[in-house]
């Protein structure tokens, strides 16, 4: 089977010669640090193959660039987690679009809902330097993006099939048909992997199947202007090697409708203007991807669904030649329901509500949010400009909840039942960026965010006092971020350091003892975190490249006086290239320092502290073949040495029948795989 998608992949890759464009051009390998271009900047393309071989969702993508670590739950799915920062810290948008899970107990993170290779980009953009892009960015802000440029008449497309160890493969296919004043896109994603085996040969309960279709429908009367309507579906099955239950369903239900309209001429040179629809509807249960767990039992499988509607409007003024403002309304609001019971086709009894289907849905959590923000660009000369925001937001939650569940035993009354809670937040920042010199610019920013609590921290926790953490405080952080770029010559380089200061810090501890139950719960405190990345690549032949990064974060909990927890630690990778254009090679290190600052039972809404962590090393391996301009084929192989290993941050293994429980979720072993990519 594995043979067969791989000469396929080839043949794929050959015959797509034949309808080469001659305009594309194909890159390397992805293995070290997507360099970045401007102040606290960094993108990259999603299409690209990459080292090592990410699982298809979003968290995994970003793990490549320095300053992200996942936290991993099992084959995908995982956390993604930015200078020690994870859930809504990081705001993730899909062409614009909010989309949060359902699950209370974090197995949706938004990346779970991204099929990367249908995007031509991710950006992000670190610490709290920008406004227009919703709410409570204070570690930063993820864009996955689809290219917005207006294509030539004709048809257009790519293909990319991709097969690797662990019965590992995937299916990319996407076309766009466009005239000159209309288009029309479809793309179809589809990932499989079967349960991988770390580094000692012990299998991970973390198979999965994902897949995902979109389209989208746009008018352009000319290059300025834009209306799209767009519509995704997905869904997904994953195991879990990190809890008792697994994910078998994962859909996702989108329409999208957005206007742009640029280069207007008047002071009003642009507007754009967004609305949208998610639904998240995901099933966990006990026994459709493992042995051992009873379909027939109360609670064998547990269906929460989320609703979030929003949208923006925004106009740029060209106030002057050298200052520009941009101004915004946005609105987000969502609406959290739960259910659970047994598996379908199993009858009610006593204490068992039965088929869970048939039960009805109830609301437990609603939200709303609505923001208005400004961001001037103002040159101050020729080499050097002012960035500023404001934002203020008005936010609103409600717990629909009569009982908190605080076990599967035991649910006691909601002190906060039926209760709704405003609060107006505001945010801001001031920027300054200097040209240098040819090729350098410096930068220095400070930021200031308010933060409201996320559902997470509200309702799958409770407080230290009550079984309720609905009055949690919003985390106020304030932050300073430094760096410089250089690009220019055979080398560039960049490094971006930051200091933070974060009060009432929404912390989550587990294994809280509250009589004969331990519980989660939410605590406000005091932190502080500082830290940096740095990148340089230099070109040392016409050939032959190396390049390096390192990432570091230091987090303090000011209250407590420890550690804070979820830190990752000290990584550093170093890549050397051989490229000739027709053939590439590469190698890639990469090492992780030991973590022994640690708070244990201490961290967010997706992972706490277990206890320290060894370093390690590890080594991989590629090579590529550009057919032609449109045809690449590239193979490698990720942890060559089979090391045994598994991130600081990572959750710890669960007991699954027929799987040895570890310390932490390992990482994957030995990984061989191989991956044709064709546009046309
Ligand atoms: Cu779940």
């Amino acid at each position: 089977m594995k043979q067969k998608m791989i000469v396929a992949a080839v043949l794929m890759a050959m015959t797509g010669a034949t309808y080469a464009a001659e305009t594309t051009t194909m890159d390397e390998v992805v293995v070290t640090a997507p360099q970045s271009t401007q102040p606290l900047t960094v993108k990259t393309d999603p299409k690209k193959p990459r080292q090592p071989v990410p699982a298809h969702d979003g968290a995994d993508y970003l793990k490549t660039i320095p300053g992200f670590s996942v936290i991993r739950k099992g084959g995908t799915d995982g956390d993604p987690v930015l200078r020690g920062m994870a859930g809504s810290r990081l705001n993730i948008l899909l062409d614009g679009e909010q989309i949060l899970g359902g699950c209370g107990g974090r197995m949706d993170p938004p990346t779970a809902y991204v099929f990367p290779s249908s995007y031509d980009s991710i950006t992000v953009l670190k610490g709290p330097q920008t406004v227009i892009h919703g709410a409570g960015n204070s570690a930063g802000t993820v864009l996955f993006e689809r290219s917005t440029k207006r294509d030539e008449a004709g048809l257009s497309g790519s293909v990319s099939l991709m097969a690797g160890s662990f019965g590992r493969n995937d299916e990319a296919v996407n076309a766009k048909v466009s005239s000159d004043s209309a288009y029309l896109y479809a793309g179809m994603t589809r990932s499989q992997a079967d349960d991988y085996k770390d580094g000692n040969g012990v299998a991970v309960h973390s198979a999965y199947n994902r897949w995902s279709a979109n389209a989208a429908m746009g008018w352009t009367p000319s290059d300025d202007t834009r209306l799209e309507l767009t519509v995704a579906k997905s869904d997904g099955k994953a195991a879990y090697a990190d809890r008792s239950v697994d994910g078998s369903k994962f859909a996702r239900d989108n329409v999208g409708l957005k206007l742009d309209k640029q280069h207007m001429g008047g002071v009003l040179d642009s507007i754009e203007a967004q609305v949208y629809y998610n639904y998240i509807d995901h099933v966990m249960d006990s026994y459709s991807l493992r042995a051992g767990g009873n379909p027939a039992s109360a609670m064998a499988a547990m269906n929460p669904d989320r609703k979030t509607t929003g949208g923006h409007f925004a106009g740029t003024l060209n106030l002057a030649e050298v200052s520009q403002l941009k101004l915004g309304v946005d609105t987000q609001s969502n609406v959290h329901t739960g259910r659970s019971g047994a598996a379908p086709g199993y009858p009610a009894g006593m204490m068992n509500p039965g088929d869970y289907t048939l039960l009805p849905r109830v609301k437990d959590a609603e939200f709303k949010n609505v923001g208005v923000f400004g961001e001037l660009h103002q040159d101050v000369s020729d080499a050097s400009r002012v960035i500023v925001g404001l934002r203020a937001d008005s936010w609103q939650a409600t717990d629909a909840r009569s009982m908190v569940m605080r076990s599967m035993m035991t649910s006691v009354m909601n002190p906060t039942a039926n209760k709704t809670r405003k609060e107006t937040l505001t945010s801001g920042f001031a920027r300054y960026e200097l040209d240098v010199n040819e090729g350098y610019t410096a930068y220095v920013g400070l930021g200031q965010t308010s933060r409201a609590p996320d559902y997470w921290e509200l309702f799958s926790s409770e407080s230290m006092t009550t079984a309720s953490a609905f009055n949690t405080k919003p985390e106020k952080t304030t932050q300073l971020d430094v760096g410089m770029n250089h690009r220019g010559g055979a080398l560039s380089a960049s490094v971006s350091a930051f200091y933070s200061k974060i009060t009432d810090f929404n912390l989550i501890q587990s294994n809280v003892a509250k009589g004969m139950d331990l519980v989660k719960v939410t605590r406000n405190v005091d932190a502080s975190t500082y830290g940096a990345e740095a990148g340089v690549v230099y070109q040392l032949t016409e050939y032959i490249k190396v390049d390096g990064s390192l990432a570091y974060v230091h987090g303090n909990n000011d209250t407590d006086g420890t550690a804070l927890g979820q830190m990752s630690p000290l990584e550093a990778r170093m890549g050397l290239n051989y490229d000739n254009k027709m053939w590439s090679f590469g190698g890639l290190v990469r090492g992780v320092a030991a973590q022994d600052r640690v708070a244990v039972n201490q961290g967010n809404i997706a992972g706490q502290d277990i206890a320290a962590s060894k370093g390690f090393a590890v080594l991989s391996l590629n090579g590529g073949w550009r057919i032609n301009k449109a045809a690449q084929l590239t193979a490698g192989v990720d942890n060559l040495l089979n090391k045994m290993y598994a991130e600081h941050i990572s959750r710890a293994g669960a007991m699954v029948s027929g799987f040895t429980q570890t310390t932490r979720v390992n990482e994957v072993g030995r990984n061989l795989w191989v991956k044709a990519n064709v546009d046309f």
